[in-house]
């Protein structure tokens, strides 16, 4: 089953498309370590993925306790995602992709500003070989995020004036990507990205809550799934906040207007 499907299946299982960015503040290791399995324990009944980042490879090492995190992850059914944004030469991101698969992650993020051709063929082609996903930056949750996503670009093809995250949409479309990570601070980009990608690449957005975007704006707006980090992570109830996050995302999926 491709890493699009096994998330469908993971979030039908659960009846919830929250993704748990699990990021903590620095600390020990030790401390990282069993702070984020207690988390992951009591936030797994709301959740139907787990992203991770540099906030826990870091400090805890990819095969050390990183490795294990990922076992607890999938002993719960849940896909896990590492939020490396690719970003190099080709030879690189293969050995990036790599390692992170190697170490049990179905999908790893990826930025399609390097392009394909000695960029992220070899990340796409690995995942293949692999049956992992790759998921492609779209639009970022940051403020900043106009100056490279929001840019205006003439493509080589047809010479058209384009806005950049509208280029990647279409790459994302013809790599086959498994997803695309659309802010949820701008639902007016995941709307205008939405009637792109369809169905056919799934809306991940980060941004909700300590950014500041909105969960019920972002359902509404055509995200299919929706990554929360210290809104959860670092509340003082962690499984009530996850648990209200995912009833949010439900009552708002069931009153979605049939356009989206
Ligand atoms: P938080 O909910 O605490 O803001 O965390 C969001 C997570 O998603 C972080 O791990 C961040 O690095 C990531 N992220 C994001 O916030 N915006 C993006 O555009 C892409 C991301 O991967």
């Amino acid at each position: 089953m491709s890493f699009k499907l096994r998330m469908e299946a993971a979030a039908e299982n659960a009846r919830s498309n929250l993704v748990l960015a699990l990021d903590l503040p620095p600390n020990t290791p030790e401390k990282l370590f069993a702070t984020s399995k207690n988390l992951l324990e009591t936030v797994q009944p709301h959740i139907c993925a787990v992203k991770f980042n540099r906030h826990l490879i870091l400090p805890l090492g990819l095969f050390d306790g990183v490795q294990q995190l990922l076992k607890q992850a999938q002993n719960h059914g849940l896909p896990t995602i590492m939020d490396c944004k690719i970003n190099d030469i080709g030879n690189t991101n293969r050995i990036i992709a790599e390692h992170y698969f190697q170490a049990g992650f179905d999908a790893v993020i990826a930025n399609p500003f390097v392009g394909w051709e000695e960029g992220l063929h070899p990340v796409f082609e690995t995942a293949d070989q692999m049956n992992r996903g790759v998921i492609l930056l779209v639009y970022m949750s940051h403020k900043g995020a106009w100056e490279g996503y929001g840019q205006n670009v003439v493509t080589k093809k047809t010479g058209k004036s384009l806005r950049q995250y509208e280029v990647f949409a279409e790459k994302a479309l013809a790599w086959g990507a498994d997803g695309a990570v659309v802010g949820a601070t701008y639902p007016e980009k995941i709307r205008e990205l939405h009637s792109i990608l369809t169905e056919k690449v799934p809306i991940y957005s980060p941004g909700i809550g300590a950014q500041g975007g909105n969960i019920e704006a972002a359902v509404r707006s055509g995200s299919t799934y929706f990554i929360v980090g210290r809104a959860i992570t670092q509340a003082e109830n962690p499984s009530q906040a996850a648990e209200n996050f995912k009833r949010a995302a439900n009552m708002a999926r069931r009153n979605r207007p049939c356009e989206v």
